[in-house]
């Protein structure tokens, strides 16, 4: 590898030092042929198999992120499949995890581990389908050692704002980080489903930089 050889090297994907300080000063970064569409095939197959409901035992991981616990799977309108590499394990260590594990470690550091996972697919003519704004790091298990958060999100399908790409709010991270959704006995993440948000009154904010 020569000192300016940049994008995907093997299991590496190298940021230019451009790109690393977009990630700091702006909060996010967008990252082009991060994965080959062979490399994504497989990946995406698996995807397919969560997202029309087929790998059982998921309890509410397995749930309309966009609506109640208790909506009907054929009327969901954004399918939201958590952990799926606990579910599938053989998914784990696939060439995106590898490479978003690159990244991570040139935008926040070498210690950074991976921690939590998401399929998502939102339903064509769902207008509802809509996650709502958040931020990450508002959900992270109280008591992480260190917060600091990376968090890739790879489009499958081409994203534009028709069919609901994911948007971010440049440079929110200036206003310091979300508040944490209010102790009620469960951790922070079983109150991201966005209808718990809802009800505890915590205003919806902002994905700042996509990774995790
Ligand atoms: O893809 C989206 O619309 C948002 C996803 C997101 O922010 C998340 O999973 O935390």
């Amino acid at each position: 590898m020569t000192e300016h050889a940049l994008g995907r090297q093997g299991d590496e994907y190298i940021l230019s030092p451009e790109q690393i300080e977009q990630f700091h000063r702006d909060g996010y970064v967008t990252l082009r042929d991060v994965v080959t569409e062979e490399e994504l095939a497989p990946l995406e197959a698996e995807f397919e198999r969560f997202i029309r409901g087929e790998v059982p035992g998921m309890g509410r991981d397995f749930c309309d992120m966009s609506g109640p616990y208790d909506r009907k799977f054929e009327d969901f309108s954004l399918v939201n499949a958590v952990l799926p590499r606990k579910y599938q394990p053989h998914i784990q260590g696939n060439i995106y995890e590898r490479r978003a594990a690159s990244i991570s470690r040139q935008l926040i550091g070498e210690s950074a581990t991976l921690d939590y996972d998401q399929f998502l697919a939102k339903r064509p003519a769902k207008p509802d389908a809509v996650f709502t704004w958040h931020q990450d790091l508002g959900y992270w298990p109280t008591g992480t050692p260190e917060p600091l958060t990376a968090t890739c999100s790879l489009a499958l399908d081409d994203a534009d704002s028709e069919n609901g790409c994911l948007k971010v709010v440049p440079r929110i991270t200036e206003e310091g980080p979300a508040p944490a959704p209010p102790a009620d006995g469960r951790g922070p993440r079983e109150l991201a489903h966005p209808q718990r948000r809802a009800d505890s009154g915590r205003s919806g904010r902002r994905t700042a930089a996509e990774a995790r």
